[in-house]
Parts: C-alpha cells; structure tokens; sequence
C-alpha cells in the first residue's frame, strides 16, 4: 500500500523536488520524498513506517530551522532582556505531532502522507519518548518552553543531553524491572549539533593565590561541553526558541597515543571515558560517594556551560559598544533556576565575574543576585539537597571558597541587621555543620539567600514555603516570596491528543482562539445543561475510551469495557501520594463485589481502575506497590463473577506519550496524596482540562482547581494540610482507632486473596509496628474512611448520565487558569521583567 516507487526496490519515481520549504500538501509530499532519498538515514530504497517518519521529520525540520534562525536574528538585532531556564530535566515526549501542529499544518502534513501511502498517526508512533526527566518537575519545564515560545518571549532552555533518559519499565511475575532506554539508538531529528559552540568545564583541581591577591581555579580535569540545540516551535506564531542540551566531550590531545599504543588503552582514554560518565544517565543513584561526585559533576556541568555561553552572548551583543557595564547585565539576563539542582549557578556565576572579568565582591555579588530567581518544587525533606562539604571541596574549591563567603556575609547581615532573628541562624545558614562527623551545604539555603525571588509553585504550596520552609526567610524579605501555579500547554495536552473534544469546544464557542486563551474555555459554561453538546461531547469521550482500551489490550491483554467509569491514576509511585490508598480502596470494592449477590451486583457501577508510574529503582516500597496493583489485577480480571464489575489495570512504562492517550480517556482521575505533601501536581490539571472529574485531597493545585471548577464538581475527602501535624501526633499517643473497613481490606491481602508473596512489610508501614518510628506517616489509615465514601459518591453520580457530563463539561469550562501561558505570564512580568519579541 505504501509508496511503491520507494518499496519495491527499483528506481524510485520520487515526485518533482520542490523549493525546500513546503507548506502544502503537494510540495510537503514531494519534500518528504526528497529527504527519503537525499537525507539517508538507512539502506537507500525502503520507504517502510520509521522511514517515513525519519523523512516526515526532516522536512517538518526545514521549516522550523528557517524559523529558528529568523528569530536568532531578529533577537539579535532587538537586544531585548532574555530568561535562562536551567533545569536537570526536561520530559520533551514526541515531537513531530506537536511540531506540526504549532506550525498549523496538521490537516496538510496528513493529506501528503496520505499521498504516500501513510497515515499521520501511524508514523508518528515511529518516534521514540524523549524522557530527560522524572516526572512533574521535567514535564513542566518542558510545558513552559513551549508557553515561552508561543507567547513569543526571547528565552532559552538549557539542560543535559543524557545518553539514556528515565528507564523502561518492564513488568513481569516479581514486580517492576527496570532496562536502560535508549533514546538516541537510531538518531534524534530533533537536535543540531554546534560545533561552534564549545566551552571547558573543569573538575577537581585547586585554587592558585596571585601575589596580588587575585584568586584562580586550576588542576583538576577539564571537560568540554558540547551544544545540541532543539527548536522549540511556538503555537501560530514565526517565534521558534531553543532548548540548548549539554553533551560532555574531551578532546584529541586529552587522548594518551602514546599509551594506546603501547597497550594500554585504558588509561590511554581516560579522559574520554570520565567525559562519557557525565551524561550517561540521568539521575544516577548517589547513594555512594562515586554517585554523589557523578551526581554533583553533572550539575556543574549544566551550570558552568550555560553561564558561559549566556556571558558570551551578553558581551557579543555589546561588541563595538563602548559603553557598556556588568551592572547592566541583569536587565538582559534572567537567570530561573528549576529547584535546588542549578544551584551551582550562583557560585558560578560569582566566580566567572570575579576570577574571570575582575569585578570586586560587592559587585559581582549585586549582579549575580539581581539576575538569578528560584522555583521550589518540594517540601520533602529527603529531596531537599544537601551535598557533604567534603564532596564539595574536592570536586568545586573555588566554589566552596565562594559559597563560605556568601554564608559569612549573609551571617555578618542577620546579626547587623535582623539582630532578632539571631536565634534562628543555624537554621537559616547556608553551611550546615551541626554534625561534625558529615558537615554539609543547604542548596536550598544558598537559593534563597542568593535569589531576589523565590517562588513555590501553587498557592497552598507557597503559604507552605512562607510559614514553614522558609519562615525564617521570609520573615526578614517578605517581598522576596511568591506563588507561580504551574500550568499546562493546551495545545500538546488537549488540542493534539484529543482533537475531536477540540473541535467540538471551538464549534460551541465559535472560536479557536481558546487554544492560546484558555480562559474563553469559562464560554461553555452557558453550554453546560444542553442537550446537544452533552451528545457530541458523550461521542468524543467514547471514541477516546475506545482508542484507551484498544492500547491497554495491546500492552496488558486484558480488554476492558469502553462503558465502564474509566478510573485513572497515573504518576510516580511514592507513598506521599498514595497509590496504596487508591489499591486497598480496590480491594475493598472487590471484597465488597465478592459478598453481594448477582442482582446487588448489578445495580452497581462499572469500574475499570488503572494506575500507572514509575518506582526509582531502589525505592523498596514504591516496588511493592507496583507487584501488589499487578497481583490485585490478575486476580481480580480473572475472576468471572466479578470482571463485569471491576478491572483492575497496571499501565506498564507509563510515559508522556502513554499520557496523552489515557488522559483524553479518562473520565476519573485520583490526586490523593497526603494534603500538604504535593508541592502542586501537574497532571491534574491536563485531566480536569479533558473533563475528567477529580477525586482528592486538599493539596497542591487541587485547592485552586476545586475553586475554579466549583465544589459541586469536585469528589474531595481526606485530613487537611493543616491538621496533618497533629493527626501524626494523635497516632503516636496511640490515640488513633481505624475503621474496621481499613482492618478489613489489609486483612484480606494478608490471608492471600492476591497470592502469596509477602505483603506484611508494605502493609506494616500503615500500622504501628514499622519500626521507623514512622507508622502511617501519609494517613492512609485515617484518610481511608472519608476516601471509601467520597468513591460511593463517584458511584453515584456516575449513574445520572447528564449530571456526569454537566461536571465534565464544567470541569473544562473552568481549567483556564491552568495554562502554562498563563504561568509563564506571571513568571516574565513579575520574575523575569522580561516582554514579547515576536518575529516580524
Ligand atoms: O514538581 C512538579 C509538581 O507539580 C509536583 O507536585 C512535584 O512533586 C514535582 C528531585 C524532584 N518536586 N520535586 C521534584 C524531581 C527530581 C528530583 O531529582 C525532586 N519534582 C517535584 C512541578 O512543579
């Protein structure tokens, strides 16, 4: 069926060779055709599905890169200010869909594929998952690049080229495995390499005092930083910016000949081998002190790299400029660090204007503190950095030099200054030595003091930040603190991966301008009792339930019924978010199905529950978690009274691209963690956005949603952030009963009901005999009751059809503040100073 002049092997009748950059479907098909012969990337001749997707993506990349280079020039020419956003991790997905669609040529890239033989969907499957990221924080700097892009601001992203992103998950009788994924195995379309653009990082080595007194950093390993530049198109606009990613590199003469040729090849190519670590992968296990330096040289890496290449820009627009000043270079230049792991940034920074352009302390210090702002993302405590200053010292003496310094001043001011605050200093110094015996930096600590805004990243979570974190901090720089919510891009979250409800909203509202204005989505509210819509929007949801359950056979075997409530949850596994609230929930459901008889049964409501996630690889509980939903499903899916009622579905490898097709399928999604523990959530946003109702606690971004959508449509349960302290404290004092149906669920997986491994270790971790002093620290237990009725309540309102599609229509009807436009808005006028330089 394919294009027979390319497959069959004999001399291709590729069609006429038009001018290069092609946005009809004629001239898109023939420039297709061009790249699948004249930009090779296999055996010449085959034009099978990758290979179309290989030369559908070079030409799709023709165009941006003519865009990207007219808005190098033109932000060139403006000189305007321009955001940095550093950032370890960026969770990019697929590309070619989004990027067709930003440059509105979707309906014409489709009908020229068609002209070839293929359909657009098909080969987009072709391209591989870009995961440099974890989760939430990854996919959310990936979000705002493109807001940035779309609003036309001059920003830039920068981050770490990883040779393997965030692992495959692989799930088999013993739970989740984890194998390398390897992203890069054939070629990414998607990136330039400039081999212009260069710069040595250096590692180790140590600090050389002049006679004058001027200090600088010498010895050690130096590394060369490599860029690989990725266009990141704009949304119906000309404006493409770049996400900039750093791949390590040594050089020629880094390479021992004379050694390899006497045999020892290993020392011979040491360098080069040291050069490969750094980005290998991403997150490295760092808990030995090998993992800690690699961990620690990959955020140097990132932050030397990207300051010198922003240094040098700043001075190339200056060339020829006598006038110039470095107290100017924080009206061009915003510095957003995306949480702790850029922190290296600041000292970088303070070193690279001191040793390097010879500015005093004073003024480095003005300059680098008026350029750099920090996101936090988390109030976990084990996930607030704290580097060993040993580790520090060796790998970054300079820095450590720098960072003592800054934490000497900042002390010498809390005493001058805010003689007040004298008692709290220990908590709020950078340079943390209470333990003699493992002395550490508070990254976090050195951020706040440093930055002229700190912001955390929905409102309950910034309160949290003001009165807890960094109460002390904010005590004395209450201006220095803001809330940013998050967002999400409309356009990969709504209008690519579900076009038909896309359509429908732009038929109802008579515009598709809600696509770059979320908040015109409030229009359907008025729309929100018709029948007519309540049909159309029905039809779209189901045709997104069928293409749902369709995936979920094809990756588990198990067919589900597109009429049942398709009930999601889909995050990274962790206890403060509790997927094992949601599972003993299931379990109970499932008992409670066992006990009733046929015709009970059936008045009750169809659910399919899927979850999905990752565990970190050595997180043993998390593991646990994932083996238990696995059990619970094979027995439950098999059970023949009861699979007409309940399914239970484990989403293997669940990824930004398996997102996009749950997300437009759900009509339920839970965002459950212990209030108080998700810094925002971010995912909640993108289901409430495709009118999947929310069950959840009072964290994060749920408060706001709740707000915006209204209470009505809303299924909320669960201890408030705020009682959180003192239910932990109850529970110590023993003063904690649990509900019988919480004993009964645990009771139930204990005698074997889901086979026979062991759960008593996970399941002990809700009682009071953990051992870690730690019983129940996420309230399952005591969140379990209100969470079991607030799931009858779910039942219920399933049952009245037009009351379900009324709350979904009202839950997109009120996702308009949800929109990383909006965000990103906030951060340019009220972080950054930074204004719109579109492409003329
Ligand atoms: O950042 C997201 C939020 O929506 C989530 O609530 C929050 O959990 C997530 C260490 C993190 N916080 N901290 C991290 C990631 C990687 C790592 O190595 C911490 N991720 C979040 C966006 O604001």
């Amino acid at each position: 069926a394919h294009n027979k002049e390319t497959t069959d092997g004999s001399a291709a009748k590729v069609p006429a060779i038009a001018q290069p950059l092609a946005e009809k479907p004629s001239d898109i098909a023939s420039n297709i055709a061009f790249h699948a012969r004249y930009s090779p990337h296999f055996s010449p001749l085959k034009f099978d599905p990758e290979q179309a997707y290989y030369a559908t993506a070079d030409s799709v990349r023709d165009l941006l890169i003519h865009r990207w280079n007219e808005t190098f020039l033109h932000f060139h020419k403006v000189d305007p200010k321009q955001t940095y956003y550093l950032s370890m991790e960026y969770l990019q997905g697929r590309a070619l869909t989004n990027a067709i669609g930003n440059l509105g040529l979707s309906g014409a890239y489709a009908d020229a594929l068609k002209k070839l033989g293929y359909e657009l969907e098909e080969i987009a499957e072709k391209e591989k998952d870009a995961a440099l990221g974890n989760g939430g924080l990854g996919r959310l700097a990936s979000c705002f690049l493109d807001s940035m892009a779309t609003l036309n601001l001059p920003a830039w992203g920068y981050g770490l080229r990883y040779r393997y992103g965030l692992f495959k998950q692989l799930i088999s009788k013993e739970g989740q495995e984890e194998v390398a994924e390897d992203w890069l195995e054939k070629f990414s379309p998607w990136e330039v390499v400039r081999h212009d653009v260069l710069y040595p990082v250096r590692f180790f080595g140590h600090v050389e005092v002049s006679p004058t007194g001027s200090r600088k950093w010498v010895g050690g390993e130096v590394i060369q930083a490599l860029a690989y530049d990725v266009p990141i198109p704009g949304y119906n606009t000309k404006n493409t910016i770049s996400l900039r990613l750093w791949e390590a590199k040594s050089s020629a003469k880094d390479f021992n000949l004379f050694e390899f040729n006497e045999g020892k090849y290993e020392s011979a190519s040491q360098l080069h081998s040291k050069a490969q670590q750094i980005c290998a992968v991403l997150y490295p296990g760092d808990a030995t002190e090998d993992g800690k330096i690699l961990r620690l040289k990959q955020q140097f890496f990132l932050c030397s790299a990207s300051l010198q290449d922003i240094i040098m820009r700043f001075k190339e627009r200056r060339e020829g400029n006598m006038a110039w000043n470095w107290s100017d270079f924080p009206s061009k230049v915003a510095v957003q660090l995306n949480d702790t792991h850029p922190t290296l940034a600041i000292p970088e920074l303070m070193r690279l204007l001191m040793d390097g352009e010879e500015l005093g302390w004073d003024e480095a210090w003005d300059v680098t503190t008026r350029t750099v702002a920090y996101t936090n993302h988390t109030v976990l405590p084990e996930a607030l950095e704290k580097w060993p200053q040993a580790v520090m010292y060796k790998l970054l003496p300079r820095h450590m030099e720098i960072i003592e310094e800054i934490d000497k001043r900042f002390m010498a001011m809390i005493r001058s200054t805010f003689s007040s605050m004298e008692s709290k200093l220990s908590d709020m110094q950078i340079l943390d030595s209470s333990n003699p015996q493992k002395p550490v930096v508070r990254m976090a600590n050195l951020c706040v003091v440093s930055s002229h805004k700190v912001n955390g990243v929905a409102e309950l979570h910034s309160d949290i930040l003001k009165a807890d974190l960094f109460a002390n901090y904010f005590s004395i720089w209450p201006a220095k603190f803001q809330n940013k919510t998050n967002g999400v891009t409309p356009r990969r979250w709504i209008k690519f991966c579900s076009p038909e409800l896309s359509d429908i909203i732009t038929k109802w509202l008579k515009t598709d301008g809600w696509i770059t204005n979320l908040d015109l989505l409030s229009g359907l509210r008025q729309f929100a009792d018709n029948d007519k819509l309540h049909a159309e929007w029905a039809s779209a949801k189901m045709a997104n339930k069928h293409r749902l359950a369709q995936y979920v056979l094809h990756v588990t075997g198990v067919s589900i019924d597109p009429n049942s409530l398709f009930d999601i949850q889909i995050k990274r596994i962790h206890e403060y978010k509790r997927q094992l609230l949601n599972i003993l929930g299931t379990v109970y459901r499932y008992k409670k199905l066992k006990e009733m008889s046929i015709e009970e049964r059936k008045k009750t409501t169809p659910r399919t529950v899927m979850l999905g996630g990752k565990a970190f690889a050595t997180y043993t509980n998390a593991k646990r978690i994932v083996k238990l939903v696995n059990d619970v499903g094979s027995v439950v899916n098999n059970d023949p009274e009861i699979n007409n009622y309940l399914k239970v579905i484990f989403i293997p490898n669940y990824n930004v691209s398996v997102a996009e097709l749950l997300i437009p399928g759900s009509e339920l999604s839970q965002h459950i963690s212990t209030a108080g523990m998700e810094a925002s959530g971010t995912s909640n946003m993108k289901f409430s956005l495709n009118g999947c109702l929310i069950i959840g606690t009072l964290d994060g971004a749920n408060v706001e949603i709740r707000q915006e959508i209204g209470e009505d449509n809303f299924f909320l349960f669960g201890a408030k952030a705020d009682e959180v302290a003192k239910l932990r404290k109850d529970r110590e004092n023993g003063l904690f009963k649990p509900d019988p149906r919480f004993e009964e669920a645990k009771q139930f997986i204990r005698g074997g009901a889901f086979g026979s491994y062991d759960y008593s270790a996970l399941l002990d971790s809700l009682e009071g005999n953990s051992g870690y002093g730690r019983a129940d620290y996420f309230l399952v237990g005591y969140d379990f009751p209100s969470y079991i009725e607030a799931q009858s309540r779910v039942d219920e309102a399933y049952k009245d059809r037009k009351r379900w599609l009324k709350m979904s229509i009202l839950s997109t009807a009120g996702s308009g503040k949800f929109s990383s436009d909006r965000t990103i808005s906030q951060y340019a006028n009220e972080i950054w100073g930074i204004k719109a330089c579109p492409v003329p």
